[in-house]
């Protein structure tokens, strides 16, 4: 499989530059998915040290538009950073990722999701599109449950979806990116 990241302003318009983040509670896949879309292929992880946050930039050949994902971890005392700003500010789609085998924190990927979504007015205008990471692992909650669990349908003027997906297979990561490039105003 070659490169999902290559080929993105295919799906993309050409004629602007997009900003994408990518976050979640730590181990949900952020960084595999980061890579992937990079690569096209799954790689080892290392956990990303504290308030780190990892970019990657794909730049248009004739426009030099761009796209850039970044994504770091939420949750924790790092969630309240005051840098974190900077990086919200006219963010595009909200990639976030949940380890739908980690049932013990959809509690926790739950309130920090909302909490993200509303205290934050820069992303305001950002659609939203929920990751239910690790479908390859057999007790994963299906994309159905995990949408129940994260109560999305309580979000307000919000555009939304939520897939499943893996960052191991790669299985439908650009159907992912396909959403986001045809939702994003
Ligand atoms: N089985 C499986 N493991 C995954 C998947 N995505 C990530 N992982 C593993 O989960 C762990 C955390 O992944 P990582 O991308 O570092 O998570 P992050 O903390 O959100 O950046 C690593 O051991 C990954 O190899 C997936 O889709 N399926
Ligand atoms: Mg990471």
């Amino acid at each position: 499989m070659g490169s999902l990241f290559s080929s993105l302003f295919g799906m993309f318009r050409a004629n602007r530059s997009y900003k994408l983040l990518i976050l979640g509670l730590n181990n949900a896949g952020k960084t595999s998915i980061l890579y992937h879309l990079q690569l096209g292929h799954a790689i080892t992880t290392q956990p990303t040290l504290g308030g780190n946050t990892e970019t990657l930039t794909i730049t248009h050949p004739h426009t030099n538009n761009t796209i850039t994902l970044t994504c770091w971890d939420l949750g924790g005392q790092e969630q309240l950073r005051a840098s974190w700003k900077l990086y919200y500010d006219h963010t595009d789609a909200v990639l976030f990722v949940v380890d739908a085998a980690d049932t013990a924190r959809f509690a926790t990927a739950k309130e920090v999701l909302h909490q993200l979504l509303h205290s934050e007015p820069s992303l305001q205008h950002s659609v939203l599109l929920v990751l239910a990471n690790k479908q390859d692992v057999e007790s994963a909650a299906s994309p159905a449950e995990l949408m129940e669990y994260l109560e999305l349908g309580k979000l307000k003027n919000r555009t939304w979806t939520l897939m499943g997906c893996s960052a191991s297979t790669g299985e439908s990561l650009r159907e992912a990116m396909n959403w986001i490039a045809e939702n994003v105003v």
